[in-house]
């Protein structure tokens, strides 16, 4: 058995335990009340669900098990996962076993290539990848155990199965879209001296300068999870529930990533910071950049990269990445652009219509952009495939700690405005 899997089974067992003593002490008690506004208004705040991967502060952001964003963000994106799905690093020989595992299953077959060519040539890149990863579904190690009966307890070790053969892939899956979608469409090898990260921006062959290798590393590390709740981790906890394999949850949980007011404000940001670029120049006038954003507003567009459903500070994430270009590319035209939107915006969102934005701060999305259009990722469709490819990682950790401790199919009740008023009317 791999260190990652005795890691998982430790994991899961000291889940188990703390889950028995919750429901030993009450699992009856109430923890959270859902009103009327709650139930039309996408639960906001609602506390329905357990997630052990991650969660989400509002007032101190995202923590991978004790870690908070800082005390993670310059681990690798596979000491992340080990985290994600085993509550702990991984010791040195154990991250190398995990490695050597990635590059073995690395290899994409060639019917996914055929599927990608086959699309038309302004394919969006998440529907590539989305699509690429569903073509894989007969591989679906799950899928045909379960099929042969395997018992429930077994269910989360071949979802671990299928999680390392996608994962080890997504990184020549994104290559390749890119190459395929923006480039010349020759695909770059593996090279299996590299690590995750290290592939994939070798395999995108956009830049080999060591900081672009860096930055992809950060990128797959801020973007891997942010607990249960948010769309896309949500989408494909809730299909994995019902058993669909997990070429479909994670395929279905990238689809949820790809909306502008998720995963895709992402690209969004970037295509806002050119506008203002080429309309207002480089270095707009406050004033000038003020009137802009409330133009924007009021024209009822949201400003891409400010607000949250849960976070009400500063994104920590967005703080990594600010970190990350004050050090490497700091009179870059486009990072110096968002650093004045990160001084101007969330003044604008706080008295915006007597305050409505609850969150009128930078997440996650306001500067990552600005850091790949200045190693020459110009391509702002792409930027989203990459925040799928960490995202992965969060999908897969969650569902299969969900598998091991036997979570059921989610189904939340739902009712019509005729029972709200009923319940209304009862109520006096
Ligand atoms: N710009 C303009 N208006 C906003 C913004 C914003 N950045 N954020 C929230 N609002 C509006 C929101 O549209 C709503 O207006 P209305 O009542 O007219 O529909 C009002 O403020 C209240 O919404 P909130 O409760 O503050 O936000 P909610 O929890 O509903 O949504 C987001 C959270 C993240 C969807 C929202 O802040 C947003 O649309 N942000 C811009 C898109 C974005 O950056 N998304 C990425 C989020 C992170 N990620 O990577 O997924
Ligand atoms: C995320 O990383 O998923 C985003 O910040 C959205 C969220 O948490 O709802």
């Amino acid at each position: 058995m791999t260190d990652l899997k005795k890691g998982i089974q430790n994991h899961l067992l000291e889940l188990q335990l703390e889950i028995d003593d919750i429901f030993a002490k009450g699992r009856d008690s109430v923890v959270s009340e859902v009103n009327i506004g709650q139930i039309y208004g996408g639960m906001r705040g609602v506390v329905a669900l357990a997630c052990n991967t991650s969660y989400v502060d509002p007032y101190s952001g995202l923590y991978i098990g004790e870690y908070t964003t800082d005390e993670f963000s310059n681990k690798l994106p596979e000491e992340i996962f080990f985290l994600l799905s085993t509550g702990k690093f991984p010791d040195k020989k154990s991250l190398l076993n995990f490695q050597s595992e990635l590059n073995q299953r690395a290899q994409i077959p060639q019917y996914v290539w055929d599927v990608l060519r086959s699309l038309p040539k302004d394919t969006h890149p998440m529907t590539m990848l989305s699509l690429g990863i569903l073509s894989m579904e007969n591989e679906s190690v799950f899928k045909k155990a379960y099929q042969k009966g395997m018992k429930k307890s077994d269910y989360w070790k071949y979802s671990l199965e299928d999680s390392m053969n996608i994962l080890a892939k997504l990184p020549a899956l994104a290559g390749g879209i890119y190459r395929i979608r923006f480039g010349d469409g020759h695909l770059i090898p593996h090279d299996p001296s590299l690590d995750w990260s290290g592939n994939l921006a070798h395999m995108l062959g956009v830049n080999d300068d060591k900081g672009f290798a860096d930055l992809m590393r950060l990128y797959l590390v801020l973007h891997c999870d942010h607990e249960g709740g948010n769309v896309s981790a949500f989408t494909s906890r809730v299909v994995n529930s019902a058993l669909s394999d997990l070429y479909y949850a994670v395929s279905a949980g990238l689809n949820g990533l790809a909306g502008p007011l998720h995963g895709l404000a992402n690209q969004e940001c970037l295509r806002f910071i050119l506008e203002i670029h080429d309309k207002l120049g480089a270095d707009p006038d406050e004033q000038v950049l003020r009137a802009y954003i409330l133009d924007v507003l009021n024209s009822g567009h949201v400003i891409p990269g400010y607000g949250h459903a849960v976070l009400r500070v500063t994104d920590p994430r967005f703080t990594a990445f600010m970190n990350f270009g004050e050090t490497n590319c700091a009179t870059n035209p486009c990072f110096k652009i968002a650093k004045k939107l990160f001084s101007i915006v969330p003044d604008i969102l706080m008295h915006y219509k007597e305050g409505k934005v609850a969150n009128p701060w930078p997440n996650v999305d306001a500067m990552s952009g600005s850091l790949l259009n200045h190693y020459g990722v110009n391509e702002f469709d792409f930027y989203t495939v990459l925040f799928g490819v960490s995202r992965v990682m969060g999908f897969c950790a969650q569902n299969i700690l969900a598998q091991g401790l036997g979570q059921p199919i989610i189904r939340p009740k739902s009712v019509t405005n005729k029972w709200v008023l009923e319940r209304l009317r009862a109520k006096g």
